[in-house]
Formats: C-alpha cells, structure tokens, sequence
C-alpha cells in the first residue's frame, strides 16, 4: 500500500465466560492479525484493538454453573483469553476489559451525552419474567423460537441461527433458562434506541452508500434487516451485573452489554493512547481514519446497525469503512460448541503442538470461512503442514540455507551474468507484494495466503530446475548465481510471510540475519530494491522451520473428539423429564392427522427452514418446518407423516404456516419423522 493512513482496526471483544476456540481464531482474530500486520510493515498508522467483553448474562450463567462471583469468572478468562491471543501472535496494540474504570467511565458518558440530547424513548413495558427465579429475563436468561427463522434455542436478544437481533417478547414459547420456568409479563422502565430513527441515514450510508463492496453475506444480511423495518431497541436492563445505568430512576438497571461493549473499543484505545503518550481522539474521530471492524457473522447487526447508530447519535466519531464479518467455522463437520466441548481449545492445542502456532493460523486462513461456513478437519491440517508447509516452503528455505553452508561459509555469493530464467524469476518475485496486498486489502486472507505460498513455489522450482547441487560440479559461477537468486526469494518470502506467519517469519530473519527493526519500508522495497540480500552478507545456520505431523499425532486429535462425542451422547441419553400431568379432555383438543408431503421446497434466505403442501385428509395447507437441515425437498414428498392440524396458524418469515409436522430425534440429533406407514392408512385418518 503505497498511500499512508491511520487504521483503527478492532477485533470483537470476546465473552470472558469460557476459554477461545480455533473459530474464534478462523472467524475474527486471525484475519484481523494478518490486515493489522501488513498495514504496519506498509508503514501505517495502526490501533489495533481488543479486550475483554466482561458483561451480559453469559458471565452471570457461567457463575452459577460454577458456583462462583462473576468476578472470578472475569478474572479467570480473561487471563486465559489475552495468554491465548499472546500465544498465537495476535498482535494487539492493546488488549483492554469491560470492567476497567475506563470503560465503565466512557460508557456511562456516552449514555449521558445520548440522555442529555434526549436521544432515547423512556418506556414502561411488559418484559419477560420469571417468577420462580424472581428476575426479569432478557438476553440469555430466556430462550425461545425464533420468530424469523424457526431456530428453537434463539436467545433474548439474538438469534445465533440467523443473526437477528430481537426483543425477547419476540420469542415464541419462551422459556427462563434460570428455572425452565415459562415466564409471565411484568412492567418495567427501561430506553430504547430509537433505531427506526435511523433508517434513512443507515440506507443513505449502507444501501446507497459505498458499501457495495462491503462482502455480500454482510451487506445481504443488513439489507434484510433494514427491509424488514427497524424497531427501537433496550439498552438498559435489569440486571445486577453491569454498568449501572447513570441516570435517575435506574437504580437495579445497568446498560444493555451490547451497548456498552462497542464503546469497548473506544476506551481501550484510550487506554492504548494513555500508556503510550498518544492522542486518542484521532483514531476515532479524524474523518480520514479507517475504522475496520473484524467480527463473526453473528455480530453483524450490532457492529452494522446499532453501534453505528449509537456513533451517529453522539456525533462525532467516525463511521465503520468496513465489517468484513466472517462465517463460522465447524469441527468434523459439527458445529463448534463450547457447551459440547466440541472444539479445539487454542489452550489445550498448544500442549499438543507446542510449536505449531504458525500451523493452525495458515491453517485456518487457507480454509477460512470467509464466504459460507467451513469445516476444520485433522486430515486437511496434517495435509496442509505437510504438503505446503513442510514440502514447499520449508524445504525450500531448508536447501537455499544448507546449499550457501555448504558451499560458501553461509556468506551470499556474488551473481555474474543473470540468465533468462534468473530475470523471469526475480521479476516474477518482484510482482507479489502487490498481489498479496491486493488480496490483503480486499481481506481475500485465504487467496492471500496460497499467493504467500506461490512465492515458496517459485523458490522451490527455480532451484528444482537449476539443480546447483550439479552444477557446482560443473561451472562455479553459474553456481553463484542460482544462490544468490534463491537467497533474494529467500528474503522476500521472511517479510512476505510475516502477516500471516509471525513466529516463522522471525525465525528465517534469524536464520538471514535480516534485522527487523526496518520492516516498515521491505515490504514496498520488494519490488523496487534492486538487492534484498547483498553479496557478502553472512547468514546464519538456522534449524527446520516446520515439522511433520505424524499419522498418530492426528489420530490422537481425532479419539479425543471421538471421546468427547460419546460424553455428549451419554449425557443426551438422559430422558427429558415428563412433563406436567394433563387431561384426557385436553389431550382430546388436539387433532392430529396422518398426511402426506405433496411438495416440498425451500424457504429463501433461512437455512433452516422447508414450505411443505401437506395432504391432510380435510385439506391441502402449507406447513413451515425447521428440517431444511435434515432432510432435502426431494427426499420426503411423498412421505406419510403425522400432522397436528388444528395448531393456531403463525407466520413464519411472511409464510402462513397451518399446523405442526411431529417429529422425534436420535441421540446425535438426526431428525426422525413419525410416519404411519402401513399402506392401508390414508390422509385424514384421525391418531388417538
Ligand atoms: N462479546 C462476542 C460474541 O458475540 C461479543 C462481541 C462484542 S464486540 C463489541 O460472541
Ligand atoms: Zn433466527
């Protein structure tokens, strides 16, 4: 990047209630590591920033699951958290949390500022609360269906399934995730951001705006979220784990923790600026800063929406440039889950692979879910630090470095004559610092990274090709040559691969003994220098900069998963409790009919969802069923299913659905429908 500028680059401030996982590395951190890297070594001006996100119900629930206060969660995982960020070279300029002073004193001016300019509506409304637990539940503290895309653990205020943000009254069958209580209505005061407010400034700054190139699954989900209409949202609760809300009348309330997070970002670069004797204000408020939010798919409406809102509202920050949200990330083909233990803990992978952190980050960027979801598999890691890593890039290191020992004392020779073949070479090297930075820079990190390898590739044919371990034998000179060429590709690959391999790229400017105290301007001079490793320079010996992953050491991986799926499925064997004893009158009020799948089809835009024309017997009538997953269209019309028809009819994302398809489950979730399938039964016969 030729032009200099100042960045703000933030990275989703993550939940302190458990360790972090390799999506949380493939979704959020590593791409935003590798973008804060290559702006630095382009020589600009980067905040790169992060923290802890300590409040909201999550921490509270994790608790009491662990019998502790808050705080101890807080301190506990936060710890855990910034060690593994660390670890992994996650290069943060600041890494913050949410229960600092600062914060909690940034927060609370920024709602004032908003108070004071009378930017929130004031209400009394009937919110959800359990009356078992003797608490009001918002958030995580209630779970229900979701109103949008039929997702059946929806939080309060968030459908993970499908990013919707929603207010938990929305929830169809809530139910307090406290007590399992279903909760009753209870007034209860709280503001809201009137977000309808801003439908005209975000379609103006989103739709209209530039932010075409803003990655399709991002701006498609915006555009659904705008078109659906906006709603005014809380942004206070009633919650004793907080940020106290700061004005009259709130005593017991404290700010919604997806109001107060995003100003996260705002103090720790405050925080930032403090200890390093800077001016914080210009990386949030100078209108030539770029503002990158890195985040997962799952935050896409508070980091495009509401946060931006919020920024409006106050006045004088800067705008989002961009929020290159990424998709999640699955494990052997399951969703990651904290609550399963289905992942891999970044914690625990380095007690496994102690010097692979390199690994895992290529790993997950060359199969980032950066367009639809991704699956992480032991296999592809193995064959991806063995086939590129090792076979490509370090063997070619390897032989450049064991080749200029052997030959001439570790000293870079000097070239005489270059052939053909040596200026197509260099040439060809010269051309990708701009292609990796155009990859970089539209946060294209997977295609950046097989750029990176390509740059290996070339080293690795070019001395495939000259063979100066022939050579020697035969003309010297040409021998000096062929090295010193290979020694330039060499040193470009060490600045190249530093965004994306931090640990590997110190280690091969070790081995060159290249300081890395002038990193800024070698990237740019890459393709300008006419020399990047001078004759006469003395390289050191080095050691292998990647190791082979052993059959075993996957399979290892692989029983451990194996392991934690049979926890799962003995834990799933518990039966669900009976529920409450009923009547046979009111057994009786429900009708339920055989039927049969006559069409079947997806619904746009919602994963999870099929529109069914169900034969009942009385009826043909479209159904709405959460199975889109499970089963495709094709392969169940035509099947006999057992059909409640006289469910009160509901719209499902603008479909009227008229009953229910009843169904059951294996201990590994697979959906099974209850089908009648003896030949002699017809739609419309009655089940008793
Ligand atoms: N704590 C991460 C999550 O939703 C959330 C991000 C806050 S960024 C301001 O898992
Ligand atoms: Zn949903």
């Amino acid at each position: 990047m030729s032009t200099k500028g100042r960045y703000t680059i933030t990275a989703a401030l993550p939940y302190t209630n458990g360790p972090i996982h390799i999506g949380h590395l493939a979704g959020v951190y590593v791409p935003a590591d590798i973008y804060s890297r290559y702006l630095r070594i382009t020589g600009q001006d980067v905040a790169f920033i992060c923290g802890s996100d300590e409040h909201g119900a999550a921490i509270p629930m994790r608790a009491k699951k662990e019998g502790v206060s808050p705080q101890v969660i807080i301190d506990k995982y936060h710890a855990i958290i910034k060690k593994s960020f660390a670890d992994f070279g996650i290069s943060f300029d600041n890494y913050s949390r949410t229960s600092a002073p600062i914060h909690h004193k940034t927060a609370s001016e920024f709602f004032e500022k908003m108070y004071a300019n009378g930017q929130f509506i004031e209400e009394t409304s009937e919110q959800l609360y359990d009356p078992e637990a003797d608490q009001f539940l918002a958030d995580r503290f209630v779970t229900g269906t979701c109103p949008k895309c039929g997702h059946e653990e929806a939080y309060g205020d968030q459908c993970e399934n499908c990013g919707s943000s929603l207010n938990a009254t929305d929830l169809i069958n809530p139910k307090s995730t406290i007590s399992g209580a279903e909760p009753v209505l209870k007034k209860t005061k709280h503001w809201f951001l009137p977000l309808d407010q801003y439908e005209d400034f975000l379609k103006e700054w989103i739709l209209k705006g530039h932010k075409k190139d803003w990655k399709a699954n991002v701006y498609g989900q915006i555009k659904s979220w705008i078109d659906d209409g906006l709603r005014p949202r809380a942004v206070t609760r009633d919650l004793d784990w907080g940020i106290p809300v700061p004005v009259e009348g709130a005593e017991g309330k404290v700010l919604y923790v997806w109001f107060d997070a995003p100003i996260g970002y705002i103090s720790s670069t405050k925080e930032w600026a403090e200890r390093e004797g800077k001016d914080w204000e210009p990386y949030w408020k100078d209108k030539d800063t770029k503002l990158v939010h890195f985040i997962g798919k799952d935050n896409i409406v508070f980091h495009c929406i509401i946060f931006p809102s919020m920024l409006k509202a106050e006045g004088s920050y800067v705008l989002p440039e961009n929020v290159p949200a990424n998709e999640f990330l699955n494990l052997e083909g399951n969703k990651l889950s904290t609550s399963k233990n289905w992942a891999v803990w970044l914690h625990e992978y380095l007690e496994e692979f102690p010097d692979k952190q390199d690994v895992l980050r290529y790993v997950l960027t060359a199969n980032a879910p950066e367009t639809k979801d991704n699956d992480f598999t032991w296999k592809d890691y193995q064959a991806r630090n063995n086939n590129e890593l090792v076979a490509i890039f370090g063997n070619f290191i390897n032989r450049v470095v064991v080749l200029t020992h052997k030959y001439y004392n570790g000293v870079v020779p000097t070239p005489s004559q270059f052939s053909e073949v040596d200026e197509q070479t260099l040439k060809e090297l010269k051309a990708y610092p701009a292609v990796i930075a155009s990859s970089i820079e539209r946060y294209r990190f997977r295609e950046a990274s097989q750029e990176l390898m390509n740059v290996a590739r070339l080293g690795n044919k070019y001395l495939a090709d000259e063979e100066p371990w022939k050579l020697i034998k035969i003309d010297e000179q040409r021998t000096q040559t062929v090295m010193y060429v290979a020694l330039q590709i060499a040193s470009a690959l060490a600045t190249l691969c530093e965004p994306f391999l931090p640990f590997t790229s110190e280690k091969l400017k070790q081995t060159l003994a290249i300081s890395s105290n002038d990193e800024a301007t070698e990237w740019n001079d890459i393709a300008q220098k006419e020399v990047l490793l001078p004759a006469g320079h003395q390289i050191e010996k080095g050691g292998l900069l990647f190791s082979k992953v052993e059959d075993a050491e996957i399979q290892k991986q692989l029983d451990k998963l194996e392991a934690t799926k049979k926890a799962n499925e003995a834990e799933n064997k518990t039966i669900e409790p009976q529920k409450d004893t009923t009547t046979f009158e009111d057994f009786t009020k429900l009708d339920m009919r055989v039927g049969t799948i006559i069409e079947a089809e997806k619904m746009p835009k919602a994963k999870k969802l099929l529109v069914l024309k169900v034969d009942t017997g009385i009826n043909t009538r479209t159904i709405v069923s959460g199975i889109a997953e499970h089963f495709t269209p094709e392969e169940i019309v035509g099947k006999k299913v057992t059909v409640l028809v006289n469910l009160a009819p509901r719209k499902l994302r603008g479909v009227e659905s008229e009953g229910m398809i009843l169904m059951t489950e294996t201990p590994e979730g697979k959906l099974v429908f209850l089908n009648p399938d003896e030949d002699g039964v017809l739609p419309g016969a009655t089940i008793n």
